[in-house]
């Protein structure tokens, strides 16, 4: 049996730039489906409340957040590597720019053009997601701004891509590419006509087709019922916790996002380091598991 499961949902972005690193690593995985908006009953069973996509599954294991797939992809999986110049840490902090930054222009362009096209149920949900407003029509005012800001970006890959190589730190694909990619592949799927920001860029649609021709490896699929089962039936991994985190060893904490979806969880922290956390919790629909987060981007209390 497989044992990548990916809850993830075709239309989603962040899950675009999984699938690409699972193209890279050439690895088999099965696709679980989760609804688009909440409710999602069988994902917050697993993950304790964390409502994002997406979310890897191994076992009795539940990894939250792009950031933190990536890093457990990597450890499990090490060849092909996602950092083929080496210089993980840049591609680490390139995520910041390409998740935030370059995201929130593709967000703005996409739904700015869908303007009241978007469903009024997508609407309310995105509200309670961000706990900001979300008014696709509003976002008509800051498009052009927007569009300039993606222009700006592109340029930023035309620059690096200039002298001729294939992928943006080689001539081999890595992270930095799923990261990049995935803001063009978001807006080109979900609203074509802003494809035109970045088309006529010099080298940028060779090199979406190269990223586009890596696939995203061997994909099956799960029934939601069915990783509910499988976490059931499995143990989850026994960790460590760092020197700096004792005093919570075996304890309480919750952890919850910082920026959106701060949707919060409580479990018995289990382990730990400088980039992930990791807290074990109970759900009659699962059984023990061990939910792990990435420590940028997220609190910890007691
Ligand atoms: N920092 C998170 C961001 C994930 C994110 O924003 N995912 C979007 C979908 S691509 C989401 O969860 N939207 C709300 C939802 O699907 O319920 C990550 O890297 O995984």
């Amino acid at each position: 049996m497989t044992a990548i499961l990916f809850h993830q949902y075709d239309s989603s972005p962040f899950s675009e730039k999984i699938r690409v690193c699972l193209g890279i690593k050439k690895l088999a995985w099965a696709a679980v489906d989760q609804p688009v908006i909440m409710p999602k009953p069988e994902l917050v069973a697993l993950t304790g409340g964390y409502r994002r996509i997406p979310v890897m599954q191994i076992g009795a294991d539940i990894y939250c957040d792009s950031q933190l797939i990536v890093r457990e992809l990597e450890r499990r999986y090490p060849d092909p590597t996602l950092f083929p110049q080496g210089d993980s840490g840049l591609a680490y902090a390139n995520a910041l720019w390409s998740d935030r930054v370059l995201f929130q222009a593709a967000v703005a362009i996409i739904f700015g053009g869908l303007g009241d096209k978007v469903p009024d149920a997508f609407v309310k949900d995105r509200i309670a997601l961000s706990g900001r407003p979300f008014d696709p029509v509003a976002m008509q005012a800051a498009i052009p701004h927007m569009e300039a800001q993606f222009r700006a970006h592109m340029a930023l890959l035309s620059d690096q891509l200039a002298d001729g190589r294939r992928f943006l730190t080689g001539d081999r694909p890595g992270l930095v590419d799923a990261n990049s990619y995935y803001n063009l592949w978001f807006v080109r799927s979900a609203f074509p006509p802003a494809a035109s920001l970045f088309e006529d860029v010099a080298h940028v649609p060779h090199w979406l087709q190269r990223v586009t021709a890596v696939g995203h490896g061997d994909r099956s699929s799960m029934s939601r019922e069915d990783s509910l089962h499988l976490a059931r039936t499995s143990e989850p991994l026994s960790g460590t916790v760092a020197p700096r985190d004792a005093q919570l060893e075996g304890k309480a904490v919750t952890v919850a996002a910082d920026d959106y979806g701060r949707d919060p969880v409580t479990g018995i922290l289990v382990g730990s380091s400088e980039h992930h956390v990791a807290i074990r919790r109970e759900d009659p629909l699962t059984g023990a598991v061990v939910v792990h987060f990435p420590r940028i981007g997220f609190s910890v209390q007691d």
